[in-house]
């Protein structure tokens, strides 16, 4: 298949340019990536964007390999097929509002489909040369019950309790069981997803997995969990939509290949990861991250001042008939909306990072948001919104609540999503998929009414999004009704 752009040929060492070009950063030599030090679980675009990118700049700077990375592919094989014919590169499309670049990334060694190569992912995890395993699985990838533990009802969770590896929980328990036995080196587990204390959160669902085990099983790992594992919690920023066609024209204009493993992100980037690790780690502070001792207020500070502004403009950008948060952002009632979240809502619930202004942060969110080369979708970050709100805008409106505040605009964006789920199609008719693991649940809690009451009566009952102290709230259930009538 010959590419848009003239380039047939696919991106490989072999057909890599000779130099760095205008535009074209060309990656390390594949020295510097040799001997896995890392095995990252979701290897999908964020990863690649993100923690590899970090990575590679880190081995870079410190001049230092052994910190290779394994990639880990759950439901598809997809990646294995993108990177696998291209030595596993891949380029990193970084488009401003005003123009693109692209590098090369070296720094993934390998990649496994988990659920036909289960044996080598155990093998990998039980390496004592890996120090390190990232995770992004997203939100619903945890596999949490309405307590925040593990789901023992989940199927799959069920099944790796008998003796699988298929859940992200169950391979890293799996793992884990299987490094005990073979040298108990010690080991970092790293989630990278957007979760409140997700380091915390991780380490609570390892440890509820070891003791649904049988005893004797569940308590010699455990024992390894407490003494030689550590779970730093970490803030991982970079806007990263999905690839489109046109991205790979451009991509191959620049890198005179065809590349099936592309991924388009803003410049910004930021990582914060608390320093603790049970065996090292790579030089990530040379690269630009931020090795601190709690990450809790950079958390909150991205979790609710962009991830619940990025939902908001979402839901109310879809409902309008916007195709993109750029869009969305354009809008004036909307941006004007998404800024009173930020400023009436959010700042007052934030607990800062030393010498961080809330408000230059909220102006610069806006920012990233309004760069019209990205075309992130709406209905992209709409997705999953049962998973999304409680941590993105459900703490602000608690918090707020709390405070004797009626929190009228996190209730504008709650609403945003309780019309998106009920209402199913945009203000031109348009359908608005409801792609979330709770989508039945969602739907039958609105059953057949369309009107404000119903719509906030039927989704405030979802126990496992609001609980039942946002149920029961009076204020907060009139503030969505008030926001329904306009919306619905
Ligand atoms: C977005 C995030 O898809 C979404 O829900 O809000 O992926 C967002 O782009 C990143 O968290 C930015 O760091």
């Amino acid at each position: 298949m010959a590419a848009r752009g003239g380039a047939v040929r696919r991106l490989s060492r072999a057909t890599l340019p000779g130099h760095d070009a205008p535009g074209l950063r060309l990656p390390p030599a594949p020295e510097l990536a040799a001997g896995i030090g890392i095995v990252h679980l979701g290897i999908g675009a964020f990863h690649r964007a993100h923690q590899a990118v970090f990575t590679e700049d880190a081995a870079l700077a410190a001049d230092e390999a052994g910190w290779g990375i394994c990639g880990v592919t759950q439901r598809s094989n997809a990646v294995v097929e993108q990177l696998l014919p291209q030595d596993h590169l891949y380029a990193v499309l970084e488009r401003s509002a005003s123009t693109s670049s692209a590098r090369v990334v070296g720094q993934v060694s390998e990649v496994l489909f988990a659920r036909e190569q289960g044996p080598l992912l155990l093998e990998r995890l039980a390496d004592p040369q890996v120090r390190v395993v990232t995770l992004t699985v997203t939100e619903k990838g945890y596999r949490r019950g309405p307590d925040g533990g593990l789901d023992l009802t989940d199927q799959v969770v069920a099944a790796d309790l008998e003796g699988g590896a298929h859940s992200t929980v169950g391979q890293l328990v799996r793992g884990l069981q299987a490094r005990q036995r073979a040298s108990a080196a010690p080991v970092t587990i790293l989630p990278c997803d957007n979760l409140t204390d997700n380091g915390a959160v991780v380490r609570r669902l390892v440890l509820d997995f070891c003791a649904a085990l049988p005893s004797a099983e569940g308590d010699v790992v455990a024992a390894f969990v407490e003494q030689h594992v550590s779970f730093p919690s970490s803030m991982v920023d970079r806007i990263v939509p999905a690839t489109t066609d046109e991205d790979r024209a451009e991509a191959a204009r620049l890198l005179g290949a065809r590349d099936e493993g592309l991924v388009v992100a803003e410049p910004f980037r930021q990582w914060v990861v608390e320093d603790r690790f049970a065996a090292g780690r790579p030089a990530w502070e040379r690269a630009g991250a931020e090795l601190v001792e709690d990450v809790a207020p950079y958390e909150q500070l991205k979790l609710r001042m962009l991830n619940g502004t990025h939902s908001m403009l979402a839901y109310l950008g879809a409902l309008r008939g916007h195709d993109t948060i750029a869009q969305a952002v354009a809008d004036d009632d909307l941006a004007a909306a998404a800024r009173e979240l930020m400023a009436q809502d959010v700042q007052p619930t934030l607990h800062l990072p030393a010498g961080v202004d809330a408000a230059a942060y909220g102006r610069t969110v806006l920012e990233r948001f309004a760069n019209p080369a990205l075309r992130h979708t709406t209905v992209q970050v709409a997705m999953d919104g049962s998973q999304k709100l409680p941590v993105r805008l459900l703490g602000t409106v608690r918090d707020r609540l709390a405070d004797g505040a009626v929190p009228q605009w996190a209730a504008l964006a709650v609403a945003g999503w309780m019309a998106f789920v009920a209402r199913g199609q945009d203000a031109h008719g348009r359908p608005l998929p409801l792609d979330d693991p709770m989508a039945a649940r969602l739907r039958s809690a609105v059953g057949t009414g369309s009107d404000p009451v119903t719509v906030a009566e039927g989704l405030l009952g979802v126990h496992e999004v609001f609980g039942d102290d946002l149920r029961d709230n009076r204020e907060f259930r009139d503030a969505l009704v008030g926001q329904l009538k306009e919306l619905l």
